[in-house]
């Protein structure tokens, strides 16, 4: 390609590199505000590139561009609500927790968008290595595909669990000066995240679980924003609570929210006239498991949890007429371990390279 003139600005890779404009928020949006939809379409694409082609961690991600995807996904989950309700197919999502090579896998199986529909149930940062690359290539699907591709929020999703739990820190090593000002800015797009969403008017899906603090969907639809995130209330249930082998509501053992047992969980499918609740929150063996009579779900997406767990991450599937069914992938390490006393595993290598 031809060396473009300097009057034309390249789509990634920052509209500006000036300092000025680039640590000044009101110059940023003006730059920022001053983009056509077709433009931050082509900009999503560009970015989407970029971080497919990356191994491993990306070096080619810049610090301008961080900013006008964050301002870009932020409008669109302001203008979207707190429940966002769509309808089926799609693929339904748990914790990702900055294992980058594990979210490629799971779009490499359910189908890299917009071949697939994917709704994600939140806790997309810390714990793991890769917390800009996974945060980033979902905002951009979520940028591209506003409606198609939904994320929801969980508990990682909020400054005060980046600070203890890796994301913050991971920020501060690779951008350096400019750490703080993009910390600033992904925790102000996080706050308006939406927390609840639904399928097919059936399928209710949240991060962490129920609360005694709605009885309708209404209830959800108006879910405030901003809150105090340290408060016992309703929108932090949403994000914290777990099922739990419990009789009614009891308080957590993990020292957050509540946890509930079954008969709440049958008591609201009937009360919000739904079918299934599917959550994440919780790491579980093989990447799904149910509960309370196949009414709840737990959706886990983050294989090989930590390096220390030996856990399979799943996706669940939802039709178009609402059928359930589970995708399984098993961490490839455990795979490869099971393979090899196999007599056949040298009858089945590959005879070509
Ligand atoms: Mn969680």
């Amino acid at each position: 390609m031809s060396k473009k003139p300097s009057s034309q600005v390249p789509e990634v890779s920052a509209a500006v590199s000036d300092n000025d404009v680039l640590m000044d928020e009101n110059k940023r949006k003006e730059v920022f505000e001053s983009k056509t939809d077709d433009s931050n379409k082509k900009f999503s694409e560009e970015f989407i590139k970029v971080l497919l082609s990356c191994k491993g961690i990306s070096k080619s991600v810049r610090t301008m561009d961080i900013l006008r995807l964050t301002y870009i996904c932020k409008k669109i989950f302001e203008s979207q609500g707190r429940l966002i309700e769509i309808d089926g197919p799609v693929r339904i999502c748990g914790d990702l927790h900055a294992q980058f090579p594990d979210l490629i896998r799971l779009f490499a199986q359910g189908g890299f968008p917009p071949a697939s529909n994917y709704m994600f149930l939140g806790d997309y940062v810390d714990r793991g290595a890769y917390n800009l690359e996974v945060l980033l290539l979902c905002l951009c699907y979520k940028a591209r595909y506003p409606n198609n591709f939904i994320m929801l929020r969980g508990n990682h999703e909020m400054a005060h669990t980046n600070e203890k739990y890796g994301f913050r820190e991971e920020l501060c090593t690779r951008k350096g000066e400019f750490a703080l000002t993009i910390y600033a800015e992904i925790t102000k797009m996080m706050d308006v995240m939406p927390i609840v969403g639904l399928i097919g008017g059936r399928i209710l899906c949240m991060h962490g679980g129920l609360s005694k603090g709605f009885k309708t969907l209404d209830d959800l639809r108006n879910l405030r924003c901003p809150f105090n995130l340290e408060e016992e209330c309703l929108e932090n249930d949403l994000m914290w609570s777990d099922p739990g082998n419990v009789k009614g509501w009891q308080a957590n053992t993990r020292g957050a929210s509540v946890m509930f047992g079954e008969d709440v969980v049958h008591e609201y499918c009937k009360m919000l006239d739904i079918d299934l609740i599917v959550r994440g929150h919780q790491v579980v063996q093989d990447g799904f498991e149910l509960f309370a009579n196949k009414k709840l779900v737990t959706v886990f997406s983050a294989p090989h949890y930590m390096g220390s767990f030996t856990n399979s991450a799943a996706m669940c599937k939802v039709s178009a007429g609402l059928e359930i069914s589970f995708e399984v992938l098993i961490p490839e390490d455990i795979k490869i371990q099971e393979r090899k006393p196999a007599a056949e595993a040298t009858a089945a290598e590959p005879t070509e390279n």
